[in-house]
């Protein structure tokens, strides 16, 4: 597993979550879904509650209408029990050890993603996630962040909803330029043409999780299907280093410091006010 992550910039988990837990937080994101709706409902500025959509296609006709009122991800929103198992998954915090050391925090973004059918804004270009936090500006090297990278689809993630796609080995390039585009970064042309030929889809099942390393070429296609392909995605970082972002994360695992690790469900949602 290591080498192929060392080798191609990635490495797929087939299976690797307890379908109890991606049962658990498929009704996280029912739940959180639900909340936006009544807000915005008890709001007026929806015209109905859609009660009798199906937790795919439910948040459509609300996009539709809220506009750029809607949220693109939630964050805050994942402090809730389900995604305490979620993250701090003792298998998965295990691989993250084994990769990183053993000072492991959770990288401060971590999101929930409904990629909504029909609209550009929903189309994440082309980009190293590392460029996302060299754009902070806030000084610091983003190369030498140790850091792996996680996906995870709460639906089949395939080319036609939207799933992710890779150039595999584009992770040893190191940063390169890239530009701000309506929405998202996009990789500068001519450090991305000339190896786009070589771009992989990435499908995945629910249960299924993607590791991948922060200046691998990655994007997400756009949804050209009428279902939400929802997904979430989460990095751990090696807890000694900065996160050179403008927030420090959670401490998920530690040998120097345990009792400073993030324990319990208790303590996940009590850090959503930190
Ligand atoms: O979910 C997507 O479509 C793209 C996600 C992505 O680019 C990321 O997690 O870095």
């Amino acid at each position: 597993m290591r080498a192929q992550f060392d080798r191609q910039g990635y490495v797929i988990l087939k299976n690797f979550i307890d379908p109890q837990i991606v049962r658990r937080i498929r009704q996280e994101a029912e739940t959180i879904a639900e909340r936006l709706i009544r807000k915005f409902h008890a709001e007026g500025q929806l015209a109905s509650a859609y009660e009798g959509e199906p937790f795919e296609r439910r948040l459509i006709p609300v996009y539709k209408q809220l506009g750029k009122q809607a949220p693109g991800l939630f964050n805050k929103e994942l402090h809730v029990a389900g995604f305490y198992d979620f993250f701090f998954n003792t298998r998965l915090l295990d691989i993250a050890e084994s990769f990183l050391g053993h000072e492991v925090r959770l990288y401060p973004n971590y999101y929930l993603r409904p990629k909504m059918p029909g609209d550009d804004a929903f189309r994440v270009l082309w980009h190293q996630d590392a460029a996302y936090t060299d754009n902070f500006k806030g000084g610091g090297n983003v190369e030498v962040l140790r850091t792996v990278n996680c996906w995870a689809s709460l639906v089949p993630a395939r080319p036609k909803n939207g799933c992710m796609q890779f150039i595999p080995g584009t992770h040893k390039l190191g940063l390169v330029p890239y530009t701000q585009q309506a929405h998202y970064l996009e990789i500068a042309r001519e450090h991305l043409e000339p190896l786009l030929s070589q771009a992989i889809d990435i499908e995945t099942e629910p249960g299924d999780v993607v590791l991948f390393d922060n200046m691998l070429f990655h994007q997400g296609l756009p949804n050209a299907t009428d279902t939400i392909r929802w997904s979430i995605d989460w990095r751990y970082q090696d807890a000694t280093q900065p996160t050179l972002r403008p927030s420090s994360g959670h401490l998920a695992r530690s040998r120097a410091n345990p009792a400073l690790a993030v324990k319990s469900p208790e303590e996940w949602i009590a850090l959503a006010c930190a």
